[in-house]
């Protein structure tokens, strides 16, 4: 199976490490900004990351994908089968791919990715994500666990994995944490798991971390 995007999304991240954490082996395949991939885009049409490719058969949508590991390698679940306890991981992984990503990613598209890519970042949605951020963190802050637990049910589940995606690309931005301390302590727990570590401490080479 084959993984397209670069790791630095937090949507690509979060498919990887699903994929490891299942113990479903991936090729991670980045796709190049703007440049013309006829492999990737049979696989994504509107050339969003990630996509999958596992045969002849192709998806896009980081949710897509990992409902397709689940349905094919449903051990270890990711998604629980109890009505209440997977209704929340949906939703923990809602408010990670929107709310969360809808705050930092415009922080880091125009202070990372813009500087990489030789283009003039938007200083001015960046200083919006950075106010959109903090009644987002206050109320992680409320819900997460201490270190080494989960956000939902007492197992690993998609909510964890989503969650703490992004905080990858907080820390290559050096955001500061320091008023969030137990969100702060379990997302730097998650970003520790064999599933990201290695993948973040390459991400983190880029930025001479
Ligand atoms: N809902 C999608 C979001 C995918 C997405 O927006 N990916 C971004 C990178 S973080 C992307 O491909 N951006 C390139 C573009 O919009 O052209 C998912 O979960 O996979």
């Amino acid at each position: 199976m084959i993984v397209y995007g670069a790791t630095l999304s937090p949507f690509v991240r979060k498919t990887l490490a699903a994929a490891a954490e299942k113990g479903i082996e991936v090729e991670s395949k980045p796709t190049r900004f703007g440049q013309p991939d006829a492999e990737f885009e049979s696989a994504s049409p509107f050339r969003k990351i990630p996509a999958l490719r596992d045969g002849d058969f192709t998806v896009c949508d980081s949710s897509a994908i990992i409902h397709y590991f689940e349905a094919t390698k449903p051990e270890p679940a990711l998604i629980p089968a109890e009505a209440k306890a997977r209704a929340k991981v949906i939703w923990f992984e809602e408010f990670a791919d929107t709310i969360v990503v809808g705050a930092a990613g415009p922080m880091f598209f125009n202070r990372v990715v813009a500087p990489l890519l030789g283009m003039p970042g938007d200083e001015e949605a960046a200083k919006k994500g950075e106010k959109a951020i903090e009644p987002v963190l206050d109320y992680l802050e409320a819900h997460v666990p201490a270190p080494g637990g989960y956000l939902v049910g007492d197992s690993l589940t998609l909510a964890d994995i989503a969650v703490a995606s992004p905080f990858a690309n907080l820390r290559h931005l050096k955001f500061d944490l320091s008023r969030w301390p137990k969100t702060r302590a379990w997302t730097d727990a998650m970003l520790e798991r064999p599933s990201f570590a290695g993948m973040v401490a390459r991400e983190s080479k880029m930025f001479g971390g």
